[in-house]
């Protein structure tokens, strides 16, 4: 790709095709060719996956099951297998790293990828798409599209074009011109809601936003205006950020004035557990998963600088309000015969693997 106004990067996004229902259709030979939907077939359930043969009956993803039959009555409700699904993307991301380190999933079956700086040297972020594609198939039987652009916006809108199976380059000298053309709806982040008001203020395409000044974007988008703002001009300067997970999550003090007495390390210690919870808590947030371990950890710098750790682990995993009295506990294990210039309280062991995938927390509805 050229060198241009927009920056040097060589960004991909690879999303798998119709992902749940393409792994059923995989694993089950006579669901192939048929009109199938992941989940829906409750009562009150929703579709999480139509096959692409449900698809020409207008099937979509997160539809009541009971429109969805009314729409294909031949319909083939299937449960989830969110283990298959999980194995899927982790084959899949395992191939990622063997391109890059930087790689963000953003859910089971999609991430991005900055190639810039490959582990292979490849120069073509196209080559290297097109050979992750078929990588994805030989190791998995499954098909997944790719977008190649110079920002994660124009990656992400790229993918989209050419799916099932596809794969779009949007090159730096098409960038203008491509989005000029965009309806507003393929804008990641223009939601039904959004794309009605603006439909009903004349803009359709990209040209017609870029016509909307800074202020009018904020109005319309809120904080996200600036974003906007850039996007419509082929500009999106995010970086691909790998989520890497935490191992453990610790808070330490040194004190000024070295700690004594227990009462006073006691304190402290119940000082750094609400720390340590507050931590807990906004990586739960930004997360979106529980966030809980099950060793803790207290380490004691001693006023000669010598150190120690103590550490429990425990069946289960440790409640916030365990920490402060699970850390004097540690304390108190063992005699202490100095004074005490650092303490520190962590957790590890934590349980990140088990809801840590927004798809996941996306479910909020019956399969
Ligand atoms: N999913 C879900 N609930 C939704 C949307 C999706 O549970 N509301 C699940 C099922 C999908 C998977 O996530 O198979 C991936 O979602 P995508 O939006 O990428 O959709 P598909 O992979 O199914 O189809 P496409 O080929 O359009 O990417
Ligand atoms: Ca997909
Ligand atoms: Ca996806």
């Amino acid at each position: 790709m050229e060198e241009g106004a927009y920056g040097l990067r060589k960004i991909i996004h690879v999303d798998m095709d119709a992902f749940f229902a393409s792994v059923e259709q995989r694993d089950r030979p006579e669901l192939r060719g048929k009109p199938i939907a992941v989940g829906g077939g409750s009562a009150r359930g929703v579709v999480a996956a139509a096959s692409y043969e449900a698809r020409a009956y207008g099937v979509r993803s997160a539809m009541p099951g009971a429109i969805a039959a009314r729409k294909c009555p031949d319909l083939i409700f299937v449960k989830h297998r969110f283990d298959a699904y999980k194995a899927v993307s982790e084959q899949i991301r395992s191939i990622f790293f063997e391109y890059t380190d930087l790689v963000e999933p953003l859910s089971l079956d999609e991430a991005y990828l900055d190639l810039t700086h490959n582990k292979k040297g490849m120069k073509s972020a196209t080559l290297i798409a097109e050979e992750i594609r078929q990588r994805i198939f030989k190791e998995t039987r499954l098909t997944a599209s790719a977008g190649v652009s110079v920002n994660k916006f124009l990656a992400k809108v790229a993918s989209d074009i050419n799916k099932p199976n596809g794969l779009t380059l949007i090159a730096p000298h098409d960038i203008p011109d491509f989005i000029d053309a965009l309806p507003i709806e393929r804008f990641f982040g223009i939601g039904k809601v959004t794309a009605e008001k603006l439909k009903r203020r004349n803009i359709h395409t990209g040209k017609d936003l870029k016509k909307l000044s800074k202020s009018a974007l904020s109005e319309l988008f809120g904080k996200s205006g600036p974003h906007f703002y850039n996007i419509c001009r082929g500009i999106d300067h995010r970086e691909v950020k790998p989520n890497r997970q935490p191992k453990s999550i610790s808070c330490e003090e040194t004190y000024s004035n070295n700690i004594r007495s227990q009462e006073e390390c006691h304190e402290a210690i119940e000082s750094l557990a609400r720390r340590l919870k507050d931590r807990l808590e906004k990586n739960r947030f930004k997360k979106r998963h529980k966030l809980e371990g099950k060793t803790i950890t207290l380490k004691i710098k001693f006023a000669d600088f010598t150190q120690q750790t103590r550490s429990k682990t425990f069946p289960l995993p440790i409640g916030d309000d365990e920490l402060a009295s699970l850390g004097i506990a540690l304390l108190q294990q063992e005699q202490i015969e100095q004074d005490i210039r650092l303490l520190g309280l962590g957790v590890s062991k934590l349980n990140i693997n088990e809801s840590d995938d927004p798809e996941e927390t996306q479910l909020t509805f019956e399969f």
